[in-house]
C-alpha cells in the first residue's frame, strides 16, 4: 500500500511534494501522543525530517521490524537516535494513542523498550476506531528510554512502527534544580 504512494513521489519531484500533502487521507495509522518521533516531524516540533512530516502515519514494513523507520530509506531520519528528540516526561503508567487514518484489521499492538516486550494488546482481527489508546505499565523502567509501538496488522504481512521519547520517572515534570556554585 505504502509502495503505491511513495514511489511516484521519488522520482517527480516538485510534483511528488504537492502529491505528499494529499498523502494522509489515506493512509495507516501513528502513535499521536505521547508524540511519537514521527508526530514530532509532523507537528513542526522537530525541524528538518524530510517526508514524514507529510505522512506520519506511513511507517510501514515487515513485521518483527525493531527499527523506527522500518527499513524506509526516506524515512530513516527517525531512527537517528543523534537527533536528540525530545522526550516527554511521564510516570509509570502511560496511555498511548494511535490515530489510524485507515482502519486495518488489526493482529496485535506490541510496546517495546529495548529487547523486553513491556505490553501486547490484542487486536482479534477487528477493525480498529479511528483512534486507539492503550494503558501501558512501564514500572521497572526509568530514565530516558526510547519505547518502540507496533501496530500488527492481520491481513499483510505487515505492521506500522512509532518510537516515543520518554523520560520515565519520579520527576512529574518537575525540573532539577540547577545547583549553585
Ligand atoms: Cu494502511
Amino acid at each position: 500500500m505504502r509502495r503505491r504512494v511513495t514511489l511516484p513521489l521519488l522520482t517527480t519531484g516538485v510534483l511528488g511534494a504537492s502529491l505528499a500533502v494529499a498523502a494522509p487521507a489515506q493512509a495507516h495509522g501513528y502513535v499521536s501522543s505521547p508524540p511519537s518521533r514521527q508526530a514530532l516531524c509532523a507537528q513542526n516540533r522537530v525541524p528538518d525530517c524530510g517526508q514524514i512530516k507529510y505522512e506520519p502515519q506511513s511507517v510501514e514494513g515487515p513485521k518483527g521490524l525493531r527499527s523506527c523507520h522500518a527499513g524506509i530509506a526516506q524515512f530513516a531520519v527517525l531512527n537517528d537516535d543523534s537527533r536528540n528528540w525530545p522526550a516527554t516526561t511521564v510516570g509509570t503508567s502511560v496511555t498511548f494513542t494511535w490515530v489510524n487514518t485507515a482502519r486495518h484489521a488489526t493482529a496485535n499492538w506490541e510496546y517495546w523498550i529495548g529487547g523486553t516486550r513491556v505490553a501486547v494488546v490484542a487486536g482479534g482481527g477487528q477493525q480498529p476506531g479511528a483512534t486507539v489508546s492503550h494503558t501501558v505499565n512501564l514500572s521497572g523502567f526509568s530514565g530516558r528510554q526510547k519505547l518502540l509501538a507496533i501496530w500488527n496488522i492481520a491481513d499483510t504481512a505487515n505492521a506500522f512502527y512509532s518510537c516515543v521519547d520518554l523520560q520515565i520517572g519520579s520527576g512529574g515534570g518537575t525540573p532539577t534544580p540547577t545547583p549553585t556554585p
